[in-house]
């Protein structure tokens, strides 16, 4: 099998998940110090930001790491040269088709991994010269696609034959060993992260990530092209009200949506904040240091294949 650990340089073969206003360096050293890829979110911060960043998580590790860019930020073209003039390892994309960028990236070497939500963009970036892709199932939180994890990894793990990353609904070893029974090389989990010790969001989010059930998501946002999955709580009641108001106009919407995700990590406004989570928050049950996670993980996914011996014939 493809192996993800030899591509980035890291011991076991997981990302952590970009999340706008939630990866910042000190998350992302940790994961990298566990022994995964930790990832540094641009959101829809500029490029000065992004380049702070990946010198502090220098600071914090010697390990490699990735920058998330999400396709939609207005800075995109600037933090794209950040990354090349910085040398990240990896960049990881989302919210769009990173095409434009693929080449100019790897020429700093920069290794290339978007994410997709569907086997025409996997099939079009592996041809663009992407080196890995993240398949990523609608069960992820914040922007999601339309497909599910169980249906959209092996559908493109049989399209492309760069490593497929499995990410959407995974968050203990259960979910390592099903993603790499679908044939994916790695994983990548956001939600599981939200509520590590070295996560830096605000207390009463990562409380209600730890109190979640299973049925606690909901997507809101449809109307803007840009579904997102987050949290039942008074801002999701309003948003699917308005959503469903005929009258409704995308830039009031829009002006209602503004701010929202910072008032959920930044001010812990787990009232009128979006709090973007994955269907998979249900199964995390206790804030642990980023390695920790790790480690568990993958002795639970080890667990499995030793343990399981399925026998049909
Ligand atoms: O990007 C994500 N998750 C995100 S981005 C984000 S910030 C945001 N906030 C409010 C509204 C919208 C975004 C929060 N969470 N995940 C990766 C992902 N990428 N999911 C789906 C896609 C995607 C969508 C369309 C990838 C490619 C794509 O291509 C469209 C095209 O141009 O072909």
């Amino acid at each position: 099998m493809k192996d993800i650990g030899e591509l980035f340089d890291i011991r076991y073969p997981i990302l952590q998940g970009g999340m706008a206003w939630v990866a910042e360096a000190n998350l992302a050293a940790a994961v990298s110090n566990g022994g995964g890829l930790g990832v540094i979110a641009a959101g829809n911060a500029d490029a000065d930001y992004v380049r702070a960043q990946i010198r502090k998580a220098r600071e914090l590790t010697n390990e490699p790491f990735g920058v998330n860019v999400m396709l939609m930020n207005p800075a995109v073209d600037e933090i794209m040269r950040v990354l090349c003039e910085e040398r990240v390892s990896v960049a990881t994309t989302g919210a769009g088709n990173p095409g434009k960028y693929v080449q100019g990236l790897k020429e700093a070497g920069v290794k290339v991994v978007p994410v997709v939500s569907n086997v025409a963009l996997a099939i079009r970036l592996e041809r663009t010269g992407a080196d890995a892709l993240i398949a990523e199932g609608m069960e992820s939180g914040g922007h999601i696609g339309e497909l599910t994890t169980m249906a959209l990894v092996p559908q493109i793990v049989d399209a492309v034959d760069v490593p497929v990353i499995a990410a959407g609904g995974i968050a203990d070893g259960r979910g390592v060993a099903a993603a790499f029974m679908l044939g994916a090389s790695g994983v990548q989990l956001g939600t599981r992260f939200l509520t590590a010790t070295e996560c830096t969001i605000a207390q009463p989010y990562k409380d209600r990530v730890l109190k979640a059930k299973d049925s606690d998501t909901v997507v809101t946002g449809r109307p803007t092209g840009h579904p997102v999955r987050v949290l039942k709580n008074r801002f999701t009641k309003e948003a699917l009200a308005l959503e469903k108001n005929p009258g409704l106009s995308l830039e009031e919407y829009e002006t209602f949506l503004a701010g929202t995700l910072r008032a959920a990590v930044v001010d812990g406004d787990i009232e009128h904040g979006s709090l973007m989570s994955g269907q998979i928050a249900g199964l995390v049950k206790q804030e642990q240091p980023a390695a920790e996670i790790i480690r568990e993980l993958f002795a639970g996914a080890a667990g499995i294949y030793r343990e399981r011996a399925l026998d049909w014939s």
